[in-house]
């Protein structure tokens, strides 16, 4: 019987969040990162831990020739989402399959669900019952608890922690090091600041900061995924 083979991926970004990305396909082996697109062109012709950035989002269907099956979005982003959404379904639009990435070192439970396309950053927690959507990131660190359902396309920061049953919504940020009480809900595309205690619900679109977490003043959401303070 022969082996399953190991599918090749793209990653379409290539800063910070994408080394991650790339280190955690790399550590988990669960596919070959062949290349990285990025919009920068004076990246171009470099490389991000040795996987050779070729070029922009048009190489898309020429990978694809190559044998190229799957893509992971490697754009973090800061509060917006929505550039990770566009990224994601020019994936889709392409023919190509989402990869869910776990780091070695993330601890998450079987009777977790994590969606096509998800990355689980080092050392954080996807409890028993949690559900997480499509192309969500989990930062390192971060503590997701037992039967929190998390968006699509939502980031949840760099050691942040919602307790259980909390739902977050399409596009959410939840900012580094913040905390969610359980049982509340981070409507969608909401942003919860960095340090943030949430104890009560955050309506869709609506930016809080602060201990404990209040609306920001003069910002709100324009569209789900766009923002603006
Ligand atoms: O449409 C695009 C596109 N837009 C920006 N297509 C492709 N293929 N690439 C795109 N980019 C590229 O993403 C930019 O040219 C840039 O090289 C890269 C973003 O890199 P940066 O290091 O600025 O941000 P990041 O998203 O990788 O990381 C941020 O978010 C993380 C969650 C940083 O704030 C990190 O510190 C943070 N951990």
């Amino acid at each position: 019987m022969s082996a399953k083979a190991i599918p090749r991926c793209v990653i379409l970004g290539g800063g910070g969040h994408a080394r991650v990305v790339v280190d955690a396909i790399l550590l988990s082996e669960v596919a070959i990162p062949y290349a990285v697109l990025d919009a920068d062109q004076s990246l171009w012709g470099t490389t991000l831990l040795s996987v050779p950035i070729r070029g922009g989002d048009e190489l898309l269907d020429a990978l694809a020739h190559e044998g190229v099956t799957t893509f992971v979005v490697g754009l973090g982003g800061v509060r917006d989402n929505g550039p990770r959404r566009k990224l994601f379904e020019l994936g889709l639009q392409h023919g190509l399959i989402p990869l869910t990435v776990r780091h070695p070192s993330a601890v998450c439970s079987p009777w977790a669900e994590i969606g096509p396309g998800s990355v689980v950053f080092p050392t954080s927690v996807v409890n028993a019952g949690a559900k997480l959507g499509v192309n969500v990131i989990i930062n390192s660190g971060a503590i997701i608890e037992h039967d929190c359902l998390i968006g699509d396309h939502a980031h949840i920061a760099t050691g942040a922690m919602v307790a259980s049953t909390v739902t977050v919504g399409c596009l959410a940020h939840i900012g580094v090091g913040a905390t969610i009480r359980q049982c509340l809900t981070i409507g969608d595309a909401a942003v919860v600041g960095a340090g943030a205690v949430v104890v009560d619900d955050v309506p869709a679109g609506v930016v809080v900061v602060g201990v404990p977490a209040r609306p920001l003043r003069n910002a709100q959401a324009t569209t789900p995924g766009m923002w603006r303070a």
